[in-house]
């Protein structure tokens, strides 16, 4: 059976990304729910409902597993889906934080993301639901959404954003030395997150792919309930709420490769 991934837009094919990495074996079915994105500056109310869609059809697919790629639907709405579904959900916070604990030494950890996963307190609680001495300081991001979405990955106007953005996160005294992309745009910046989280601290920061802390747990979790699909090729099937319109070039941007061959479905929710 295959693993449903869903985010609400292109962006957590940065997390289908990674899963590919992770397990080339596993099949994938994306959902991407293009005609409702962005759900970062929507209500916790709203979310869940949408959220609920997209589990259910992807539910519908036979999966084994889901994957909620969004940050922001990982925030707020996975008790729900995990009461509703029954499979094992997996979202992409309890990760993330996890291994930012894992790569602080100080405990002082950043996180950028968009303003609802922020604004929801999910990456504070579930760090200190990991080491209750730690200090996590949050800032919302928004601008590197668009940055990403339109390729603009370095240069002058990535970096002084993103300079900005550092810049405010570590004002004052908290020096983190561990950096949460809490964000499935984020990624694609990550070279220049890098570098100006190091010139911004004088020090390198390590920075923590959420995305990629999840396709590690997916592995475990695979593994620990014998679902694991080892010594085949996979496959990615695409799915969007939307017509695909320039799909083509910002999904191959977030997947990191060319989508030649890929089925791509509009779906209804
Ligand atoms: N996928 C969203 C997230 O990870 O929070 C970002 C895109 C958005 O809804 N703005």
């Amino acid at each position: 059976a295959p693993i449903g991934v869903f985010d609400s837009g292109l962006g957590g094919l940065t997390v289908v990304r990674a899963i590919a990495e992770a397990l080339p074996g596993e099949e994938l079915v994306y959902l991407g729910d293009t005609a409702r994105v962005p759900y970062g500056t929507r209500s916790a109310h709203t979310v869940i409902r949408y959220a609920r869609g997209c589990g259910t059809l992807l539910a519908k697919h036979g999966i084994k597993m889901l994957v909620v790629a969004c940050n922001t639907v990982s925030a707020v709405a996975l008790d729900h889906l995990r009461v509703e579904l029954d499979m094992p959900v997996l979202g992409v916070i309890e990760p993330g934080a996890r291994a930012a604990v894992r790569a602080s030494k100080s405990g002082r950890i950043g996180v950028i993301a968009t303003a609802g996963t922020v604004g929801s307190g999910a990456y504070p609680r579930a760090v200190a639901s990991f080491e209750t001495r730690a200090e996590v300081k949050q800032l919302p991001a928004p601008l590197l959404v668009p940055l990403a979405e339109e390729g603009w990955l370095d240069g002058e106007v990535p970096t002084l954003v993103v300079r900005r953005y550092l810049e405010d996160l570590m004002r004052g005294d908290l020096q983190i030395d561990a950096l949460v992309l809490g964000c499935t745009h984020y990624p694609l910046l990550s070279g220049v997150i890098r570098e100006e989280a190091a010139r911004v601290a004088g020090r390198e920061i390590a920075v923590v792919d959420s995305g990629v802390a999840a396709a590690g747990e997916l592995d475990e979790t695979l593994r620990a309930r014998g679902l694991l699909r080892e010594g085949a090729s996979g496959g990615l099937k695409l799915m969007v709420t939307d017509r695909p319109g320039r799909f083509a070039e910002v999904a191959a941007r977030f997947l990191g490769r060319d989508l030649d061959g890929l089925e791509v479905e509009q779906v209804d929710l």
